[in-house]
Order: structure tokens, then sequence, then C-alpha cells
């Protein structure tokens, strides 16, 4: 009796204990491969979600920085399309609102000299720019001339894109703004007008740094002889500009050495009705006015020497 309680006992705690033992450890491991497999779906989710928003961000911001640049790009050809091409005057404006220009940098000595034109041209047309202004002691020093295209400034720069040479830099500056007449008729007569200012320049700037002690009063003499030629012209046109109807680079150029020759002989308009009421005109446009009172504007001298 006592050997089959014995048995009994064994054999019932032997199952007890299997069973027990079974079924702990299999919860146990359940419980764990649950918990195991918690934690890693919780990480790979929290990878997943970390990957697409780091993807999403950087696609993002790299897709648009590319997108706004290929449109900033496109932009300028349409806009370059529209003006030479359909010569659409309303569509360029709306172009320049949306894809704008400059802003322009100009690098030059702390004159007006050949920058006097662009500089009234961009306040004109709303533009901001950046003047570097060389002293001439530090450009004799020779290393920002060798690097000048032509050794000589201005220097003029829109973006990534460098000119020399101030009647090109006006010429970029039309084409910008719409200041370069409204076809290839206008734009032609314009460049025309624009070298005949640059001949009438290029008298002045000799008798200024070359004969002005002994050359000034004859220059002043000869003076309505050449100022007759853009009396005529203005006259001619009608419009109170030189060519079309709306002021283009080349009445800057001219409105701006008018102004120099003011300074030299203040009644030197008095016989060239058009080109004083032209100059009158350009001075009172709000945006000029506010220039040329402007101590950016006052506190350059004319020329390089003093002589004006
Ligand atoms: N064709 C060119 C243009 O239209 O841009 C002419 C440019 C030009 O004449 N630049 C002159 C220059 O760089 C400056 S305008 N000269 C220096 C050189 O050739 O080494 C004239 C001038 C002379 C001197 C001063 N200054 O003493 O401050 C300022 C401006």
């Amino acid at each position: 009796m006592c050997i089959y309680i014995y048995v009994y006992i064994y054999i019932y705690t032997y199952i007890y204990i299997y069973i027990y033992t079974y079924i702990y450890t299999h919860i146990y491991i359940y419980i764990h491969i649950y918990i195991h497999t918690c934690v890693y779906i919780y990480i790979y989710i929290c990878v997943c979600i970390y990957m697409c928003i780091y993807i999403y961000v950087y696609v993002y911001i790299y897709v648009y920085i590319c997108i706004y640049v290929c449109v900033y790009v496109d932009g300028c050809v349409y806009r370059y399309i529209f003006i030479s091409v359909f010569s659409c005057n309303e569509l360029t404006h709306v172009l320049y609102l949306l894809f704008p220009v400059g802003p322009y940098t100009i690098t030059y000595f702390g004159v007006r000299g050949r920058c006097g034109a662009m500089r009234i041209m961009m306040a004109d047309q709303g533009q901001e720019w950046k003047e570097i202004l060389i002293d001439f002691a530090d450009w004799t020093k020779g290393d920002l001339k060798a690097s000048c295209v032509f050794g000589q400034l201005p220097k003029f720069e829109d973006g990534g894109l460098v000119l020399y040479q101030s009647n090109a830099i006006l010429r970029h500056l039309g084409r910008n703004h719409d200041a370069y007449g409204k076809d290839g008729k206008e734009a032609a007569l314009i460049d025309m007008m624009c070298d005949g200012v640059e001949d009438l320049r290029l008298k002045y700037v000799k008798m200024i740094y070359q004969e002005y002690d002994t050359g000034k009063d004859q220059y002043i003499k000869d003076l309505p002889n050449h100022l007759d030629k853009f009396e005529a012209v203005m006259a001619k046109n009608k419009t109170g500009f030189l060519v079309g109807n709306k002021p283009s680079f080349a009445d800057y150029g001219l409105f701006e050495v008018l102004l120099n020759h003011l300074v030299l002989c203040s009644s030197c308009l008095d016989t060239s009705p058009s080109l004083k009421s032209f100059v009158e005109k350009m001075s009172a446009r709000p945006k000029i006015k506010a220039f040329l009172s402007s101590d950016a504007y006052k506190k350059l001298p004319i020329n390089g020497n003093g002589k004006q």
C-alpha cells in the first residue's frame, strides 16, 4: 500500500511538475517573444517613421530648391524670349515681378564718372544695388586692375554675370528693365543715340582730364554744335524721349551727360528747348528726384580730378 501511495505521489508530482514547467516555460517563452517582438516592431516603426520624415524633408527641400532654381533660370530665359521675340511690355512687367532681376553690384572709384548714368537708371527702375568703392591708391597696386577684362573700372555684377564697359552695362540694364525699345528698329535707334552720347562724353572727358585750363572756354563755345544734334532728335520724336515713348538706356546716358554740362555751364541748354524740357522732366521723375537729392549721389564728385 505504501509503495502504491508512494508511486502514485511520485507519478502525480512528476506529471504535475512536468505540466506546470511545460506550461510555465511556454508561457514565459511566449511572453518573452511577444515582448521582444513588440520592441522590435516598435523600433522598426520608429525607424520607418524617422526615415520617411527624413527622406520626405530632404526630398522636399531638395526638390523645391531644384524647382526654384530651374524656374528662376527658366524665368530669366522666358523673360528674354518675351522681350526679344514678342516685345510684350505688359507681360514682361509680370515676369519681372515673378522673377526679379538684380540686386546688382558696382565696383568703381568714388566718383560719378562712368557710373552716373547707370546709377540714375537703376534708381529710376526701382532697383537696389551694392557699391564697392575703390580707393585710387589701392587701384595703383594693380591686383584689381589685372583682374579686369580691359584693366579698367567700372565692373558690374548681376548675379554671376560680370560686365565691364559702361555702355555694355547700360545696354544690359536696358534689356533687363524693358528700356531698349519696343522692337528691333527702336533698339537700333537707341544704340545709335547711345553711341552719339558716348561721342559727346568722350569730348567732355578729354576736356576735363586733359585741357580743362586751356580748352574749357572753347569747349563751351562749341557745345551748341554738339547739343544741336540731340535737340533735333528730341524735338522730332515729340514724346520727350530720344526714341519711343518711354526712357531708354540712351535717355539715361544723355540725361546724365547733360546734368554734367549744366554744372560746367548753367546756360548751355538755353538754346535747346527740347533738351531743357527733357532734363526738367527726367529730374522730376520721383525716383530720380529722390536719388539726385540723396547723400549717396551728392557726396560723389563728378570727375576723378576734381574738375567739373
Ligand atoms: N570705356 C570704358 C567704360 O566705358 O567703362 C572706360 C572706363 C574708364 O575710363 N575707366 C577709368 C579707369 O578705370 C575710370 S573713369 N581708369 C583707371 C586705369 O585706366 O587704370 C575716369 C576716372 C579716372 C580717375 C578717377 N579717380 O582718380 O578717382 C576716377 C575716374
